[in-house]
């Protein structure tokens, strides 16, 4: 087998799936997402397959499902047509150019590193270096309508065997929410997502969450400030979590020189891919940091990418890696990802490991491209 790959097809797949249970956060509601799935081909016809998985809003990121489709179609598949590599970790080279668009990056990314793995018959989770065998999920739970639909949902997902649960918070459904949860599952490992709503004017309200015994709390501030998150971090014993504010490894190296972050949520998307992501984790490691996976809703293919680099070591936290189940009533791959007792297995089968279920995303696709 040759070692250089050749892309020679590349195609774009918008594909629309309803959520089984509406996802409220801080900025925004869902009842259906549309991923963009990226599908690279090489010359002897292996086919890599990643997920472009933006909101279609700019609320949790600047990016959308538009403009993803745009920068994918107009810069990042001219940029591999036609180019050979050897090495995955050459690919988001082709694209260096580009600016930003983290999420549209990924979804190329991922694809290239399953072609990589399918064609050189390895697991993906073996190709990036994972050492793990299982990885542990836990859930992450929108705002509900009432804090008695709360404590339903926390009561489901625990007796489905998630050991830990990720409450999505805002200012005026922060600290009640969390005293009913803590008071009815005092060794739950439990902590909050804001998603950057907070400012320093709701300094009481984060304060207040200090004493609930949280494993973290995520993304108080708005992305880009992370000196109140250092100033934060030194008032409070809880660590803080960085999500949204670390796109890039120069942010992570910002963010670790300001005292801002105890913990680093990675997301394969947020980071533009899994060499990016797995460059975080190192560093990380490096700097003691705790790292854990988060997801974006995925769709089969960005979860298993996402169960694939939850694989490496330094992932010592439960990530966002829950069963298709949880989100879609029949999911993009075969078999579904699911989760036994909060643990999913690593898939030992070479590239994705699971099937790319082809009919059901020709079923759900609104539009497509190809080069
Ligand atoms: O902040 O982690 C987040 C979903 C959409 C936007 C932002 C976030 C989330 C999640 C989803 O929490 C977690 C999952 O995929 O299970
Ligand atoms: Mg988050």
């Amino acid at each position: 087998m040759s070692t250089e790959l050749k892309i020679a097809a590349a195609r774009l797949h918008r594909v629309r799936m309803p959520l089984v249970h509406e996802f409220q956060t801080s900025s925004h509601r869902k009842t259906y997402l549309e991923h963009i799935l990226v599908e690279l081909e090489d010359a002897s016809g292996a086919v890599g397959w990643g997920e472009i998985a933006s909101p279609s809003d700019p609320y949790y990121a600047p990016e959308t499902v538009d403009t993803c489709w745009h920068i994918a179609s107009h810069y990042l598949l001219p940029a591999v047509i036609g180019q050979t590599w050897e090495r995955p970790e050459q690919v988001p080279q082709l694209w260096a150019k580009v600016r930003g668009n983290q999420f549209a990056k990924a979804g190329v990314d991922v694809a290239a590193w399953v072609l990589w793995s399918s064609a050189h018959g390895v697991p993906l989770a073996e190709a990036l270096g994972g050492t793990r065998t299982e990885v542990v999920a836990g859930v992450s739970l929108g705002i509900e309508p009432t804090i008695d639909d709360l404590l339903a949902e926390v009561e489901r997902q625990t007796v489905a065997g998630y050991p830990r649960v990720k409450l999505k918070i805002a200012p005026g459904w922060d600290v009640e929410p969390v005293r009913a949860v803590r008071a009815a599952y005092p060794e739950l490992d439990l902590h909050v997502d804001a998603n950057g709503i907070y400012t320093e004017d709701h300094l009481p309200q984060l304060r207040a969450l200090d004493k609930f015994g949280l494993t973290m709390i995520e993304q108080p501030f708005a992305p880009r400030d992370l000196l109140a998150h250092g100033r934060l971090q030194r008032t409070i014993s809880t660590p803080i979590c960085l999500d949204e504010s670390i796109e890039t490894l120069d942010d992570l190296e910002t963010a670790l020189s300001v005292g801002a972050l105890q913990v680093l949520n990675i997301k394969v998307s947020r980071m533009g891919g899994l060499t990016a992501a797995r460059a975080a984790h190192d560093r990380a490691q490096h700097a003691g940091i705790a790292v854990w996976c988060g997801g974006m809703h995925e769709f089969g293919i960005g979860r298993l990418a996402n169960v694939a680099v939850s694989s490496l070591p330094g992932f010592t936290l439960p990530s966002d890696v829950s069963a298709s189940e949880k989100y879609y009533a029949r999911d993009i791959v075969e078999p579904a990802v699911v989760a036994v007792q909060g643990v999913v297995q690593v898939p030992k089968a070479t590239g994705l490991g699971h099937t790319v279920d082809t009919e059901l995303i020709a079923a759900n696709t609104i539009a497509t491209f190809s080069l």
